[in-house]
């Protein structure tokens, strides 16, 4: 069986011309930012990457293909729907077999980089650990993915409403390199530090761009964490955050919240506590991560030319 795999007209063009690509994932548009804002974001990211000389290729499920860059109408319909699945690791392939639509989660735009030949994906935030994981055991599939698809993730670390210890053990103990961008400390989505110290430290794209090479010479499996901290201007410090987070918490808990629906139903009671901070920071992140993005893949096709 072949995999319906449709490239857009830019993203053909700039992979024939061995320019930069840079993947986006389409969970953050249709499960994690509210219409119209998360059309407006989506439009504003890909505009980001193109202006820092890459081509941006937005990853979705549509009518059974893997489409590989969106053009600007499918954007626009993915944005407006309420009802699209969530597609991880476990169900991308049914879901494309059945003929389906589904956004595509981390884990799934990783294996869908991978197949269309992109090394380096821009994101918000992973998932990993959620709290109370030593009971519920909800952990994301982000975390497996990491370690086995060679796409090198640029992210704000892992969302905040996680338990963030325990993700960056298990990132640990999978083997991922988790790279903090210019601190010593590990970001945590909508606040730039956190007590956790980070296991490796780059200053730049370039040695970025070298580590991912040099894991690909190696023939090592699995991508690398780029933990990229949120603006200064724009974070929400984590102390105030903190009792935001335990609220939306305890809100899911009680409505006995569960699965895939945990994290959108987070992050959009977190929106209406802070009276929409959380999203402008949200997007403010996402666009600094899209911006380091085009910068690491402009280096690695750059070292493969
Ligand atoms: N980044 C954001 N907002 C999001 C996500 C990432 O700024 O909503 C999505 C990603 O698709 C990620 C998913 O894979 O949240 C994690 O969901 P879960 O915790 O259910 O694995």
């Amino acid at each position: 069986m072949t995999l319906p795999l449709i490239r857009s007209a830019e993203v053909a063009s700039a992979q024939a011309a061995n320019r930069p690509v840079v993947a986006l994932e389409s969970t953050i548009v249709t499960h994690g930012m509210p219409f119209p804002r998360n059309l407006e974001t989506a439009r504003r990211v890909e505009e980001e990457i193109r202006r820092h000389g890459a081509v941006p290729a937005t990853i979705a499920v549509l009518s059974g293909r893997l489409h590989v860059g969106l053009e600007p109408d499918q954007l626009e319909a993915l944005a407006q729907r309420g009802d699209v699945a969530k597609l991880s690791r476990a169900d991308l392939a049914a879901c494309i077999a059945s003929g389906g639509d589904g956004a595509t989660t981390v884990a799934a735009t990783m294996i869908a980089a991978r197949l269309a030949g992109i090394e380096v994906f821009a994101t918000g935030g992973i998932g990993g650990v959620h709290r109370g994981a030593e009971h519920s055991f909800d952990v994301s599939a982000d975390l497996q993915e990491l370690a086995q698809t060679p796409v090198t993730v640029v992210a704000a670390g892992a969302k905040a409403i996680l338990d963030l210890p325990k993700t960056w053990e298990m990132l640990e103990t999978l083997g991922v390199p988790v790279i903090a961008v210019g601190q010593d400390s590990l970001p945590a989505f909508w606040s730039r530090v956190s007590p956790h110290p980070a296991p490796l430290r780059m200053d730049d794209a370039a040695q970025i761009a070298a580590a991912h090479l040099m894991r690909g010479a190696m023939g090592l499996p699995g991508g690398q964490l780029v933990a990229n901290p949120i603006p200064q201007d724009d974070e929400i410090p984590a102390g105030m955050l903190a009792p935001v987070i335990e609220q939306a918490l305890a809100e899911a808990d009680a409505q006995g919240i569960s699965a895939k629906a945990v994290t959108p139903f987070l992050l959009q009671r977190i929106f209406e506590l802070t009276d929409g901070r959380s999203l402008e920071a949200n997007i403010a992140l996402v666009l600094n991560n899209a911006r380091l993005g085009a910068a690491i893949a402009t280096r690695i096709t750059a070292a493969r030319r």
